[in-house]
């Protein structure tokens, strides 16, 4: 006879927002259902592998500052003028469509609200989670239309780092070439990256995996399908972020499984990208 499984879900309201907490023997973990973001990942280590903003809004009014927002149907700013940043996902309303559970793991699928905007693109996108040792995060779109359609889209995760940024680096980029969006200049990375200043890179990277190094923490996040690799510490710049608490970036990097290189998704064709950490 196998044991119940022991899941515990607590849901509560913040503003427009609904928080899900979720209490596993392998995890817990926090997830909001606007935006369809993982919060808090913490396994039976009691160490949360993602970074929220003390100053983050969990209300629904703004796109939330930490945890796992997604960047979807286009990462950065959006060609037309007057759209949002990083595109509809991370601020639109999103419910759990499937649940499964098991001693192992919990997995859940979330589509937009039925009333959601979202619906209407030529493009959809169901969001897989699935939590037990590790955390894995799947973007799953499907081309809806008859015709080829553009996507760039990034699994903005932010790591917690548990040694202060200055002596923690991320290995697995060595000798990659990468656009530095601070000084629009195109750079190789020598060595393993490190941060001592404000940073805003995306690496031309399909790597499979890379390792989050600190003095004594080590956090191994891999991926599939991406075709780079952002990595993002807004270092003094937080202080100009009202929902990124001006310590914060001390002990953050934001490290994304990302398409940036104009991918186009064939008519009826489904693309998955992953990130597990
Ligand atoms: O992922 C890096 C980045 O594109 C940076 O340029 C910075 O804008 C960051 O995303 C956060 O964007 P947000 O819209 O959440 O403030």
């Amino acid at each position: 006879m196998t044991a119940e499984s022991t899941v515990k879900f607590v849901k509560n309201k913040v503003g427009e927002n609904t928080l899900l907490t979720i209490n596993h023997s392998r995890f817990s973990a926090q997830l909001s259902l606007y935006g369809a973001q993982l919060l808090s990942f913490v396994p039976t280590d009691n160490k949360d592998r993602l970074w929220l903003s003390d100053t983050a809004v969990l209300d629904g009014s703004k796109p939330i500052r930490g945890g796992v927002p997604i960047c979807w149907p286009w990462f950065g700013p959006s060609v037309e003028k007057g759209l949002p940043q990083h595109g509809y996902a991370r601020t639109a309303h999103w419910q759990i469509t499937e649940t499964t559970e098991n001693n192992e793991s919990v997995c859940l699928t979330l589509t937009p609200v039925d009333s959601s905007a979202i619906l209407k693109l030529p493009l959809q996108l169901t969001v897989r989670i699935t939590l037990s040792d590790t955390a894995q995060i799947e973007l799953i779109t499907t081309n809806k239309s008859n015709e080829p359609q553009p996507l760039s889209q990034a699994i903005h995760s932010y790591f917690y780092c548990p040694s202060i940024i200055e002596q923690t680096k991320l290995v697995g980029l060595e000798n990659t070439e990468y656009a530095d969006k601070l000084t629009n200049e195109t750079k190789q990375q020598l060595g393993s990256v490190t941060i001592n200043t404000s940073a805003d890179r995306v690496y031309l990277s399909r790597t499979s995996q890379l390792e989050l190094q600190g003095q004594g923490d080590k956090l191994v996040i891999s991926g599939e399908n991406h075709d780079s690799v952002v990595v993002w510490n807004p270092w003094l710049g937080a202080k100009d972020m009202a929902d990124f608490d001006d310590e914060g970036y001390k002990h953050m990097l934001c490290v994304e499984m990302a398409n940036t290189q104009g991918l186009t998704i064939a008519p009826e064709q489904s693309f998955t990208l992953v990130q597990r950490f």
